[in-house]
């Protein structure tokens, strides 16, 4: 049974400048749960007042829910209509009453997991953006905020265990095997923070004690037998509180701080006040089921979430335009944390990596929008790359423009001035500029313009003096053909190559103009030029360097992420050479990671993500018409040069012995992550013994880092020994759900020619599931980033993607739409794919019924 009668398709579109203020606050809701899993009847009593002078009635926003009774001020009330969806209640002439609404749901059929549902019969919500009301009518927008009282009641031995926002202040039995709890959350706060949670959980308990003394319980609830791999999320919630405290002097404020896992969830975790619900994903992890990213991941995820508690919480958006407000900042508060509590260049390798696969083809694609959308018809959408990622550099940018003192100045004055607010991104610049004593007017445009900048680089000379003309452009975007130069602060080096030791050290040049010249020093021939230090700026840089160059930087930079730079671009150089049809020169690029390999054994994770091809997907972007084959082609074709040429060095590095796998340092992990790279850099040879090798590594692993690497190299090829490890792996971790999605995606990233085919055959599996969003994300979301295979020639790729957002879109459409913009890039491929990827849009489009979600993805992405 599904429930997508509740999300019409009309496309409505809602305009970030028609925001008006609520007509209605809503000061104090009181809520009362009957819980069951097909049938719980709601009470929500709102207290209202009027917020303007002569407002309209009282609009309560509802999705897929009926009223069974209104009553104002505790007698029935009859002058009340429905608005399609929502609740319009007349309230006269009052300026303040108390309206409550009894609902009735059945959270077992909910199959969006959007509002109150149940999964592996427990009771959850999730209410961002606009799950609310799919619960209980209510204003449903994040500038209402309320102080919550929840009383919920259901039966004591399917719900032992009853959780909400706040504070437990009563509980007792009631009758017939039933029991009742009343929280309370002192904190107002809008209804996307709502949460609720009823089941059969244990508990990993502790505690931490805030900078003033306040002492906090934390809890971590999960499923029976799970309690044994939340220590990693619990020793991460405990670094994120004091890392909050010492980095931004930012406390937790309440006595009780819980987290729930539920195994179905559409994104990864939620901020609830005092009630973060999560995917399992990012809280379970042990060393036998666990990769050391999905360590990294659970980190990253419980401090994002925690984080949340002042950037989202404490300090809210006024309206969902706002989403980056406390996304882009939370996301940077994560990010920062994760570097200060392992290596940090390696960090800010993965976070640019990241940026450039996720966001950077959006924001050259038909879904372009601003850090700050101007228009959307479904938010759902919008909680994207762009917002999150790229919100994040703008943060960092002007974390940069200012330094670390101003910018903790502009951070204290905007907690403080926006404590308990609705904020807008406006109210975090003008923060950013009060406190750090800058003028950022420029700079705001990066909160109106798509699309990723364009740094076009030259070096002239005069005399013995050297300088760097920039000349910036920003792409026209769908509804923006014009855009203005942007502000953003660009880190820079040059050095002399002869030894002499010439150089311009580490200068911060704050770029504003369309062109602009900088003046590097003097230098007896052209320097080598280490530009965009760090990623300062989330921009592309044009500017063409020689081997030599770029070789040389590799190996002599002083800025490690410089360095990776420099030996990624020598290796693209070389692909894209090779990929139009010019001589690739494979010998520079040995070279460069032969000296990376042997230089700097000191820091394996460096040097593991510094030798790493570009992804075929990267390569791809550089490309105005991308050639999926070629690209493939010519990407295995280097592997297998670079696996060859420095096979003693691979075959070195998986000598000796791996790191013990309960070893977290980052030594260790970057140790393994090394021996992964090695091995795939060995099978790309195709020499005999490797499938025995990396079967001997699988078999072996005392973890499942090394596991998976191993399995993951096995999936590419065609051995008796990649049969035999997917079967050992399938039936030692059958019922592990997060470890089976392993096993689907490795196959489904395969680089073997027949992967479209396996993974039709996998949609079939007795495992495969579409109710379980990281079951769907593990297949069909890994075959949509393996490029060679989704863009499959015969659009066999594209035509299984369609088949399940078709088949997804009336259970689920959040998760369904977020499969579709891979379709969206058919003006990058040739006509032939891009007219079977048009038709394949337009095929979703013809869906009678299809959501919203669905609709606005695909019908703005066939406008290309
Ligand atoms: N704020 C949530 C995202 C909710 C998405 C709803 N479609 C998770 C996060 O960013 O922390
Ligand atoms: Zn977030």
């Amino acid at each position: 049974m599904t429930d997508a009668s509740s999300t019409p398709a009309i496309p409505v579109t809602i305009h970030r400048g028609d925001y008006r203020p609520p007509e209605w606050q809503v000061p104090d809701i009181a809520l009362d749960f009957a819980l069951g899993i097909e049938r719980t009847a709601v009470t929500a009593a709102l207290s209202v007042v009027r917020a303007v002078p002569n407002p309209a009635a009282l609009v309560l926003r509802g999705d897929g829910i009926a009223v069974q009774e209104v009553r104002v001020d505790g007698a029935v009330w009859n002058d009340w209509r429905m608005d399609g969806p929502d609740l319009i209640v007349d309230l006269g002439e009052r300026d303040a009453a108390t309206v409550e609404v009894d609902t009735l749901i059945d959270p077992g059929a909910n199959t969006q997991l959007m509002g109150l549902y149940a999964s592996n019969s427990m009771l959850c919500t999730q209410c961002e953006a606009e799950g609310f009301r799919r619960i209980t009518f209510h204003p449903d927008r994040p500038d209402v905020l309320s102080r919550y009282r929840v009383r919920m009641s259901g039966d004591k031995a399917l719900f032992p265990i009853l959780l909400s926002n706040g504070n437990c202040v009563a509980q007792g039995d009631g009758e017939g095997g039933s029991h009742w709890a009343l929280w309370e959350d002192p904190w107002p706060k809008p209804s996307y923070l709502f949460a609720l949670v009823a089941g059969d959980l244990v508990v990993n308990r502790d505690r931490f004690t805030t900078m003033s003394g306040r002492e906090v319980e934390l809890g971590i609830w999960v499923r029976a037998g799970d309690e044994d791999r939340t220590g990693h999320a619990m020793q991460a919630l405990k670094d994120s509180m004091a890392w909050d405290e010492r980095v931004y002097g930012r406390e937790y404020d309440l006595d009780l701080f819980n987290i729930v896992a539920v195994s179905d969830f559409n994104m990864g975790a939620m901020e609830n006040k005092g009630l973060n619900v999560f995917n399992t994903r990012y809280i379970l992890a042990d060393a036998d089921t666990a990769t050391d990213l999905d360590y990294d991941g659970v980190q990253g995820v419980v401090a994002h979430e925690y984080f949340h508690n002042w950037s989202g919480n404490r300090v809210t958006c006024r309206d969902w335009f706002q989403l980056s407000l406390k996304e882009g900042f939370t996301v940077f508060r994560d990010q920062s944390f994760s570097a200060d509590m392992g290596s940090a260049p390696v960090k800010r390798i993965e976070d640019v990596r990241l940026l450039r696969a996720a966001q950077f083809p959006e924001d050259a694609g038909p879904l372009a929008h601003p850090i700050r959308p101007d228009s959307y018809q479904e938010i759902s959408n919008f909680y994207t790359a762009t917002v999150y990622n790229k919100g994040a550099e703008i943060i960092r940018m002007m974390a940069t423009l200012l330094g670390p003192d101003r910018f903790r100045k502009g951070t204290d004055l905007y907690f403080d001035r926006h404590d308990g607010e609705a904020a807008t991104c406006e109210d975090f610049v003008r923060a950013m500029e009060e406190g750090g004593d800058i003028d950022l007017s420029q700079f705001r445009r990066w909160y109106e313009q798509a699309g990723t900048p364009r740094l076009a680089l030259s070096l002239a000379q005069e005399g013995g003096d050297w300088f760097l003309d920039v000349a910036q452009t920003v792409p026209p975007t769908p509804g923006q053909p014009e855009k203005a130069p942007m502000m953003m602060p660009l880190r820079l080096a040059a050095f002399a190559m002869d030894g002499s030791g010439a150089a311009m050290a580490d200068t911060l040049v704050t770029l504003t103009g369309a062109s602009q010249r900088v003046a590097l020093g003097r230098f007896a021939a052209r320097p080598a030029l280490s530009v965009n230090r760090g990623f300062s700026a989330p921009v592309i840089v044009d500017y063409v360097r020689a081997p030599g160059e770029l070789a040389w930087l590799a190996a002599h930079d002083d800025d490690p992420f410089a360095r990776y730079e420099a030996l990624q671009q020598l290796m693209l150089d070389t692909l894209v050479a090779g990929v139009s049809g010019e001589k690739a020169d494979h010998a520079a690029v040995i070279d460069a990671v032969a000296g990376t390999l042997t230089g700097r054994a000191g820091d394996p994770a460096f040097v593991a993500e510094a030798v790493l091809l570009p992804s075929e997907a990267f390569i791809g972007d550089q490309m105005v018409i991308v050639d999926p084959d070629a690209i493939r082609r010519e990407r295995l074709a280097l592997q297998t040069a670079l696996g060859r040429a420095l096979e003693n060095e691979w075959r070195a590095v998986l000598s000796g012995a791996a790191p013990l796998a309960t070893d977290l340092s980052p030594k260790a992990k970057g140790g393994r992550r090394l021996r992964g790279v090695a091995l795939a850099y060995l099978a790309a040879t195709g020499f005999a013994d490797v499938p025995a090798l990396a079967f001997g590594i699988f078999s072996d692993a005392d973890g499942m880092t090394e596991r998976q690497a191993a399995l993951a190299t096995l999936a590419h090829g065609d051995s008796d020994e990649r049969v035999a490890a997917l079967d050992i792996f399938y039936q030692r971790y059958r019922d592990n759900p997060l470890v089976l999605d392993k096993w689907f995606q490795v196959q489904a990233w395969s680089l073997r020619p027949d992967t479209v085919g396996a993974v039709r055959t996998l949609g079939e599996h007795p495992d495969f599931t579409l109710t379980n969003p990281n079951r769907v994300r593990s297949l069909y979301g890994a075959l949509t980033g393996n490029q060679a295979a989704f863009h499959q020639a015969d659009g066999a790729g594209y035509r299984l993607i369609a088949d399940l957002v078709i088949a997804l879109d009336p259970r689920n459409p959040q998760t369904a739409a977020r499969m579709i913009p891979p379709l969206g890039r058919w003006k990058r491929f040739d006509e032939a794919r891009g007219a079977k990827m048009k038709a394949e849009l337009e095929r979703i489009l013809a869906q009678p019924g299809l959501s919203r979600d669905s609709t606005e993805q695909a019908s703005k992405s066939l406008l290309g």
